[in-house]
């Protein structure tokens, strides 16, 4: 098979962000955007002839022919071996645990997460290294200098791979293995896990449980896991099919785009546990019945209870938490007097905290969680963190979170998002913070002082990379804290994201409704930002 060079030239706009690039499904479909990014890819790596190179995705529209693509340009950059999921399937949290388990150089996932996908939605790419995790900045930055002077990229002339069969095929010189993309993180969940305990569990007759996979990737997870393994009803799972199109949904889980599941969780019958986990696999929300669990508290009640778990019966060696994400687990680090890190928006910040040891647990507020098991955060195995923990803690999620506020206090917490806003309009207001934040300190807003603002700036303790520009804080003599970033991860236009925080030790005042408790801090965050006056918007398009 004749391995081919194909002249090609820059395309604009392949900056990784946040998490990967991420573009319309259109964009991804013009000739040699996605080639030139494999391809970039490729070429700021070193050393890779015949290694092992892993390669799925959720299962969105655009999934299987991209992965045929990059496994003919794979071959043809002469990777030894491609390790891809049957019918193209891996969850991010898979990709991740294959590539440690194997020993691979790397993986590429297709995934664009919980952003709505079909012809018409968004596609994405992101490339992980050797130890699971998402590439770091220095990877990416080399990534993104690569599309800018791209010139060739390198292809095969040869068939398509067929991924719905189990085994090895080759390409040109290079073996393709299909495999069963559930197989490994299943061993690696029984391995972490009591399993015994939590099928006990879910097979007492009062206890009832729902699980939905929002139409993404996570539907063969859970049924093998829950109920395969673990005896769950087969009816516990909702939309436990993957579709192309994510059934025209938006899996993201939260209280606005799960709304089938909050409906279910919402009566006094209903069942005693809700999960649900994003398009990729990497997310997760927790709910009670009628009760929500807020993605920070989550982080800071499985800190607290970890040792109850047989993978972290021995402690916790520390734990980290994006800049924006509630400072709840900091309180369990502080009693238990282990260290808490503070790390900019997205995975790729916790890897090397993980890898040295330094950190078990890591979460964001944006519902993820995850821990050393792997190096990106993981939907399924958070859920299975919490039916362990019910199981051995005997009470109920809403008794477990309000024992847990009792000990340790309560951080109101709510981020808000103002999506789709004018680019330009955002990038003012994020300018017009910045030209303020000297003068901030002192002033008191609202009956508020402002103690500290800055722009959060990290330095990674341990390659001592430098990044910059993290998103705007502003703190208040209190602790209560509002910060505005942009994201990273959207397709159309700017997306503003707000967070409020503010902590209360009183028990009797820990149980007020979170927009209500943070009122004075909303009020603050608009007349600090002018966000009404710059983007034109009354309200936000995402509560959580
Ligand atoms: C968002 C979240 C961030 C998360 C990222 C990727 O980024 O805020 O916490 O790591 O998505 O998650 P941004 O830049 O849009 O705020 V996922 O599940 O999309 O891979
Ligand atoms: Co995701």
């Amino acid at each position: 098979m004749a391995i081919q060079d194909i002249p090609t030239s820059p395309c604009e706009g392949q900056k990784p962000g946040t998490s990967g690039l991420r573009k319309k499904v259109r964009v991804f479909q013009q000739p040699g955007y996605l080639e030139n990014f494999v391809q970039s890819i490729f070429d700021s790596l070193d050393d890779y002839a015949g290694e092992l190179l892993i390669v799925g995705g959720d299962g969105r529209y655009y999934n299987t022919a991209a992965i045929q693509t990059i496994l003919r340009m794979a071959a043809a950059n002469g990777f030894g071996k491609v390790m891809v999921g049957q019918n193209g399937l891996l969850s991010t949290p898979a990709v991740s645990c294959v590539i440690r388990k194997h020993q691979a150089y790397g993986g590429i996932i297709l995934s664009a997460s919980h952003n709505p996908a079909g012809a018409d939605g968004d596609f994405g790419i992101k490339y992980n290294v050797a130890n699971g995790g998402p590439a770091p900045e220095k990877v990416t930055d080399r990534i993104y200098a690569n599309t800018q002077r791209i010139s060739h990229y390198r292809t095969l002339a040869a068939d398509d791979i067929d991924l719905s069969r189990c085994g090895n095929q080759t390409l040109g010189g290079m073996t393709v293995e299909v495999i069963d993309p559930v197989a490994d993180y299943a061993e690696l969940m029984e391995q972490l896990f009591d399993f015994e305990r939590i099928a006990a569990l879910l097979s007492r007759p009062g206890f009832s449980l729902r699980y939905d996979a929002m139409h993404a990737i996570t539907g063969p997870y859970a049924r093998e896991i829950l109920v395969g393994r673990l005896g769950a009803a087969a009816d516990c799972l909702l939309n436990a099919v993957p579709l192309e199109d994510f059934g025209g949904g938006h899996p993201d889980p939260n209280l606005t785009y799960a709304h089938e599941l909050v409906e279910i969780m919402g009566t006094d019958d209903g069942p005693d546990f809700g999960a649900a986990s994003d398009g990729d696999g990497d997310r997760n929300m927790i709910l009670g019945r009628k009760f929500f669990v807020t993605p920070s508290d989550s982080l800071a009640i499985l800190a607290a209870n970890a040792h109850l778990v047989p993978g972290y019966r021995d402690g916790l060696a520390g734990i980290a938490r994006s800049m924006p994400t509630s400072q709840a687990a900091d309180r369990v680090a502080q009693q238990r007097g282990i260290p808490c890190y503070e790390t900019p928006t997205g995975w790729k910040f916790f890897g090397n905290l993980l890898d040295a040891g330094k950190v078990s647990l890591c979460g964001e507020e944006s519902f993820g969680t995850g821990s050393d098991h792997v190096r990106e955060k993981d939907g399924l195995w958070a859920v299975l963190f919490w039916l362990n923990l019910l199981a051995v803690r005997d009470k109920s999620v809403e008794d477990i979170v309000d024992g847990h506020w009792r000990e340790f206090g309560r951080n109101y917490y709510s981020r808000h998002d103002y999506e789709g806003v004018d680019a330009t309009a955002a990038t003012a207001l994020i300018q017009g913070l910045r030209e303020k934040l000297a003068s901030l300190p002192g002033q008191t807003v609202h009956d508020r002082e402002i103690t500290f603002s800055d722009d959060f700036s990290y330095t990674d303790p341990i390659d001592h990379s430098v990044t910059t520009q993290q998103g705007v804080r502003i703190g208040f003599k209190d602790g209560a804290r509002i910060v505005y970033r942009l994201s990273g991860t959207g397709t159309e236009g700017a997306t503003l994201r707000v967070y409020l925080e503010r902590y209360e030790p009183e028990p009797d005042r820990q149980h007020l409704d979170a927009q209500a408790a943070l009122g004075d801090l909303i009020a603050i965050a608009d007349e600090l930002a002018g966000i009404r006056l710059l983007t034109g918007r009354d309200a936000p398009t995402v509560i959580t």
